[in-house]
């Protein structure tokens, strides 16, 4: 089994660094520096034509989107490990949260951040986007913490990679300015997630 991550530091890329961490599973570990433009080199966008971190490559077969990334890491290496349901109704309950996690709550953080981040140029910034993609944001991470009301983790009574892979994006609100300490439930269950190995090495370069 060959498996090779592409990675940034401080990028979506941490999330497949704290999926793979958790799996435990051999991989090689290349970092494409993004500041640079490694992106853009044809070698990488033949595995990856969005020029995007991250992306995998499972035995020569590549892998790009972090929500793909997780479910395949994840049926493929994650059910034996009790890190991932087998498939059922179970996997689409995790199938749920992982595409959510991309396409809802995903979506407004990107918003956020073109609408004000400073990377931004500041002619393209927009304080009523922001203000909207803000308070859709509350709301989004509102579900979740009904949802950790529930249950200890988002599955259920055990970790999972749902856990990571939501874990990871969550992770970021703080430094969207967000008081994660207002979401009880979320905030109890950040502070148990983030507590864990996989996670603090997926904070590293
Ligand atoms: N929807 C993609 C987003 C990936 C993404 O935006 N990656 C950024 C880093 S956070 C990137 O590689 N940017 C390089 C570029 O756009 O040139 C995913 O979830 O994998």
């Amino acid at each position: 089994m060959s498996l090779v991550f592409f990675h940034a530091p401080n990028s979506t890329a941490v999330i497949t660094h704290w999926v793979l961490e958790e799996l435990g599973v051999p991989y090689e570990k290349v970092n494409v520096d993004l500041k640079a433009r490694d992106q853009d080199k044809p070698a990488f966008r033949a595995l990856n034509p969005n020029g995007k971190v991250p992306t995998i490559v499972h035995d020569d077969i590549p892998v790009f989107e972090s929500a793909a990334i997780t479910l395949h890491l994840g049926e493929t290496f994650g059910v034996p490990r009790n890190l991932f349901p087998p498939p059922g109704t179970e996997r689409a309950r995790a199938m749920s949260w992982i595409v959510w996690c991309n396409v809802s709550i995903g979506e407004a953080v990107q918003r956020l951040q073109h609408a004000s981040a400073s990377y931004v140029p500041a002619d393209q910034h927009n304080a009523k986007a922001a203000e909207a993609a803000r308070a859709d944001i509350e709301r989004l991470v509102g579900i979740l913490d009904a949802q950790l009301a529930k249950r200890p983790y988002l599955l259920g009574e055990s970790f999972s990679l749902v856990d990571a892979h939501v874990g990871s994006l969550t992770a970021w609100l703080g430094m969207l300015g967000f008081d994660q300490a207002r979401w009880t439930h979320l905030d109890a269950w950040m502070k148990r997630i983030t507590a864990r190995p996989g996670y603090v090495t997926s904070m590293s370069p």
